[in-house]
C-alpha cells in the first residue's frame, strides 16, 4: 500500500494509526519510511511504529525511496508481514521530481509483484477546503489512486468537500482523521456524514 498526499495533510500519522488498528485485528503490518528527504519525517515514522508496536523499514538520510521500497516487500515476505504500507515524500513545490519518485516505487514494486501496489491511498487536508480537488486531480496524474482518507475532520473544517470530491472523482474514502493521537481514526460513514453536514439527525 502506497500512501501520498501534500506535506503536512497526515500520511505519517494516518499511517501510525491504521497500523495500530491492523495490528489489533491480528495482522502483520510493516512500514516503510520512504519520505527520506527530511530526517524529522523518518524519526517520526519511528516514533508512530513503536507507539502502534509495529516495525519500520528505513534508510540513511536521502535514501533512495524505491530501493527501501524493494528492500522492505523482501523483508516482508520473509517474516511474514501481510500489509507493507509505504510512506512518501509529498513535495508539490517539485512536482516532476515527486512524480518520478512516486512512479520509481511503482516500477520496482512491480518487480515484486506485478498487480501491486494493491492500494493507494490519497491523504488530504480537510482545512483546505475545496483546494482538495485539485490536489486529488494532480495525485491521479502521478499514481493510480484507489482511497482518500481525509484528516483534520475535528477542526473547523466539516468535510463539506468530500462531497464534492465524490462528485468529480467517484474515490472511495475509506476514513477520516479526528485528532493527533492513535485512536484517532474513524471509518468513514457517508450517511452519518451527510447528515451531519446539513445537520440533520445521523438516524434518520
Ligand atoms: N487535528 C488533527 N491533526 C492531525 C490529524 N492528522 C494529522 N494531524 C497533524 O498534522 C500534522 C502533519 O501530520 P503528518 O502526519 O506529519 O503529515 P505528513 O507530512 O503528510 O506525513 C501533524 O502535526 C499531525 O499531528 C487529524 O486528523 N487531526
Ligand atoms: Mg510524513
Amino acid at each position: 500500500m502506497l500512501v501520498v498526499g501534500v506535506n503536512g495533510t497526515g500520511k505519517t500519522t494516518t499511517i501510525g494509526k491504521l497500523a495500530a488498528l491492523w495490528r489489533e485485528e491480528g495482522h502483520r503490518p510493516l512500514l516503510v519510511a520512504g519520505d527520506t528527504f527530511r530526517a524529522a519525517a523518518v524519526e517520526q515514522l519511528l516514533v508512530w511504529g513503536e507507539r502502534a508496536g509495529v516495525p519500520v523499514v528505513s534508510g540513511p538520510p536521502q535514501a533512495d525511496a524505491a530501493g527501501l521500497a524493494f528492500e522492505a516487500w523482501g523483508r516482508a515476505a520473509a517474516e511474514g508481514h501481510d500489509i507493507l504500507v509505504i510512506d512518501t515524500a509529498g513535495r508539490l513545490h517539485n512536482k516532476q521530481a515527486l512524480m518520478d519518485e512516486l512512479a520509481k516505487i511503482v516500477r520496482v514494486l512491480k518487480k515484486r509483484d506485478d498487480t501491486a501496489p494493491h492500494a493507494v491511498l490519497l491523504v488530504l487536508d480537510a482545512t483546505i477546503g475545496q483546494n482538495a480537488l485539485e490536489q486529488v486531480r494532480v495525485f491521479k496524474e502521478m499514481v493510480d489512486v484507489t482511497g482518500l482518507i481525509v484528516t483534520k475532520l475535528d477542526g473547523s473544517a466539516r468535510g463539506g468537500v468530500v462531497v464534492a470530491l465524490a462528485e468529480a472523482f467517484g474515490i472511495p474514502v475509506h476514513a477520516v482523521g479526528v485528532g493527533e493521537r492513535l485512536e484517532d481514526l474513524r471509518p468513514f460513514d457517508a450517511r452519518a456524514f451527510a447528515a451531519s453536514l446539513v445537520g440533520s439527525d445521523a438516524a434518520d
